[in-house]
């Protein structure tokens, strides 16, 4: 079993309701288990400002699938709830990014791990330092720490 940390993001279509359906899903992939899930977190777009807020969420799943398997039950998540591909960084009604597999470190053309740009994203950092605090992150250091230098703080988490 390995653990793997998945980033959720949304902001077309109801985002809190799709990622609450995402949660759903991935508490149902086979060969997995929904151990830990952060609260949402809500920021302006990193990227083209002409686009909704974004609706964020970390969860950790523990898993016997094999990374490119988990990133194609990720990506067959995304499609059945609508997601279009347009323009990078464009918006979608839902993201699902494989943060962390534990300790790997993946350069693949299809999955690299940890996902580029954990460092700079404080609506990654926040939801997983509510998770994970104490976690290291291979090649960059604990998520607190990174947290704490994080050049980014627009992220702000809603009531439950
Ligand atoms: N891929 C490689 N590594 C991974 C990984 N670790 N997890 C590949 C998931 N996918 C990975 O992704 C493009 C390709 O990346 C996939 O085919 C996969 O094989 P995509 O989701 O189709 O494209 P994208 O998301 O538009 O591009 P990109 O560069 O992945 O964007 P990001 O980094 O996901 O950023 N602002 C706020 N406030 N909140 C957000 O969540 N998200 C983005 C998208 C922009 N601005 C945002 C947010
Ligand atoms: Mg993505």
């Amino acid at each position: 079993m390995s653990h793997a940390y998945i980033g959720l993001g949304s902001n077309l279509q109801g985002p809190r309701r799709q990622l609450e359906q995402a949660l759903d899903e991935l508490a149902a992939l086979p060969h997995s288990r929904l151990l830990k899930a952060s609260g949402f977190y809500l920021s302006p777009p990193l990227g083209p400002a002409d686009q909704p807020d974004y609706l964020n969420a970390v969860v950790l799943l523990e898993t016997d699938l094999a990374p490119l398997a988990l990133l194609d039950r990720l990506q067959a998540l995304e499609n059945a709830q609508g997601r279009v591909r347009t323009r990078r960084w464009g918006p979608r009604t839902l993201d699902l990014d494989l943060l962390l597999y534990g300790r790997r470190r993946i350069d693949h053309p299809r999955l690299t791990v940890p996902h580029p740009g954990i460092a700079e994203r404080d609506f990654v950092l926040k939801p997983l330092a509510e998770i994970a605090p104490r976690l290291e992150v291979p090649g960059l250091g604990r998520v607190e720490a990174l947290l704490a230098q994080c050049p980014l703080d627009t992220a702000r988490r809603l009531h439950d």
